[in-house]
């Protein structure tokens, strides 16, 4: 049986409300295309650092801590979130996503988280660090012509945010959803 002490969880960066509010606007546009696609309620949408599955309560105390010191060695940076996209492919989408810039920020906050995490006993991410904003996930293979067509041509663009903590964020996977809750939020360096 599994034990109540161990916990899903990721590491993000949550979004502010004027960035969730655009991305809820973009899913009323899209709502109605394709019934199989299961749209991430606004509050959930968020920016996915590294996900770490089920670990133990002692590990999620480590996490936590590993989470903060990475915090406060990294300075608050901006973010700017532009253009869409599906993985892994626009002819087989799987989710639907909204695209970040180049950001040699963001990047170097994964190097340093993945290395602090890699330290304290968690294998290396395999797959190359991609970041991006998950709008929605598709339930079927093949999507048809008509969806395809509208996912390709929708545009998004926001002003830039600050980026101002790290979250470490537990995920229970409940039948009406996705239920996240924050177990750390670790404020980026004081400058
Ligand atoms: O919201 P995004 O897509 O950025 O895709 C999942 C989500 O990221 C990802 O972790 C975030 C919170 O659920 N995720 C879920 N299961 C995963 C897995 N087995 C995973 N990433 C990698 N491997």
């Amino acid at each position: 049986m599994p034990s109540p002490e161990v916990s899903r969880v990721f590491i993000c960066i949550e979004l502010p409300s004027s960035i969730r509010a655009q991305g809820d606007e973009l899913q009323r546009t899209l709502g109605t295309l394709d019934r199989h696609i299961r749209w991430v309620k606004p509050s959930n949408l968020h920016l996915t650092l590294r996900f770490l599955g089920e670990i133990s309560g002692a590990r999620v105390e480590s996490v936590c801590s590993s989470v903060q010191r990475v915090a406060s060695r990294v300075e608050p940076f901006l973010v700017h979130l532009s253009g869409t996209g599906c993985f892994p492919s626009l002819r087989r989408p799987r989710a639907f996503w909204i695209g970040v810039g180049e950001n040699q920020n963001l990047t170097h906050l994964f190097k340093v988280l993945e290395d602090e995490l890699f330290s304290s006993g968690f294998a290396h991410e395999t797959r190359p660090f991609s970041p991006h904003l998950t709008l929605g996930r598709i339930r079927v293979d093949r999507v048809s012509a008509r969806v395809r067509e509208a996912l390709a041509s929708t545009k998004f663009e926001a002003a830039p945010f600050a980026v101002t903590h790290v979250t470490l964020m537990q995920s229970e996977l409940r039948n009406s959803g996705s239920v996240y809750t924050p177990l750390a939020q670790a404020p980026l360096k004081l400058t």
